[in-house]
């Protein structure tokens, strides 16, 4: 993993951060969410990073909420509630994210399950990641048509476009998508980043794309190579 904040960590702080993010994570997995908003106002009082809460704690979490998915014990509607909670969290903690890293910005990454997907926990842990590593993240959602990607694309101009595809069904608008952006000339300082259950690395090259990524952690690590991100505030 990124242990992208030992620097931070130097004696006594050390200790005290560790405790607060798997505290953190341990009362999102069970739905806690006054107990979650409290561990992380302490934690942020005890000078713990932003960027370590939500990297450690909230990422973590996140893969561990979605493995329990088809466990007999956990319903959907507990996972989608868990996962909102996360959504909760996020909201307070990337402003202050913003602050942390004064302004700085190590790329903008957009991204959406491709139209036909309605399959999303993938997408929601990569997009906790990406946040944590300094990126901004513009998430389009799930079912997103190749026009709506390509009105934002012009609109927000990303510097990584991540498609993620989940069902082989639509893998043919994996390709409508990357063929509707190079018609309409957007294509060309973009970066098109696929992952998902159905995309293999041949379909990457019969799509036209540029980055494949089997893990939240590799995707992160491949999109910062591309960005020339690879001395971002000492990390
Ligand atoms: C959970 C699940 C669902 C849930 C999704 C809930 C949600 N909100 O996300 C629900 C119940 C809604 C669902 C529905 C369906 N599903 Co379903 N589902 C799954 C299942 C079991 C797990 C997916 C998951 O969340 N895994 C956990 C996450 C964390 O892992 P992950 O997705 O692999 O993500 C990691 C990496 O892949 C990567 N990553 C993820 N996304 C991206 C994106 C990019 C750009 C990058 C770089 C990396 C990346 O990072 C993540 C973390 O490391 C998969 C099987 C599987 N093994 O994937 C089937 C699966 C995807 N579903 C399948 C099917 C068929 C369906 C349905 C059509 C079923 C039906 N008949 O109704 C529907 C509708 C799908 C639709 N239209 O979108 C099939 C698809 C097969 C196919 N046709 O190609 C699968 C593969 C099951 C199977 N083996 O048959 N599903």
């Amino acid at each position: 993993m990124y242990g992208l904040h030992e620097k931070n960590y130097k004696n006594g702080v050390e200790q005290n951060g560790v405790k607060y993010m798997r505290e953190l994570r341990d009362a999102v997995v069970s739905g806690e969410q006054e107990e979650a908003f409290r561990i992380t106002e302490t934690g942020l009082a005890e000078g713990v990073p932003v960027s370590a809460l939500i990297e450690h704690g909230l990422y973590p979490a996140a893969c561990e909420i979605a493995r329990s998915y088809g466990n007999d014990e956990v319903c959907m509607a507990e996972i989608l509630a868990k996962f909102e909670l996360i959504q909760l969290l996020l909201n307070e903690l990337i402003p202050k994210l913003r602050d942390e890293l004064k302004g700085a910005v190590r790329g903008r990454l957009m991204i959406g399950s491709v139209q036909g997907n309605l399959i999303d926990f993938g997408k929601l842990i990569l997009r906790i990641l990406f946040i944590a590593s300094g990126f901004e993240v513009i998430d389009l959602g799930t079912d997103v048509p190749p026009e709506t990607f390509s009105q934002h694309v012009r609109l927000e101009r990303p510097d990584i476009l991540a498609l993620a595809v989940y069902t082989r069904e639509s893998l043919p608008l994996v390709v409508k998508t990357v063929d509707l952006l190079k018609q309409q000339g957007l294509r060309q300082d973009l970066k098109i980043m696929l992952g998902g259950w159905a995309v293999t690395p041949e379909f990457v090259v019969e799509a036209g794309a540029d980055i494949f990524a089997v893990t939240a952690e590799g995707a992160v690590e491949l999109c910062l190579a591309a960005v020339g991100a690879t001395d971002f505030l000492g990390r």
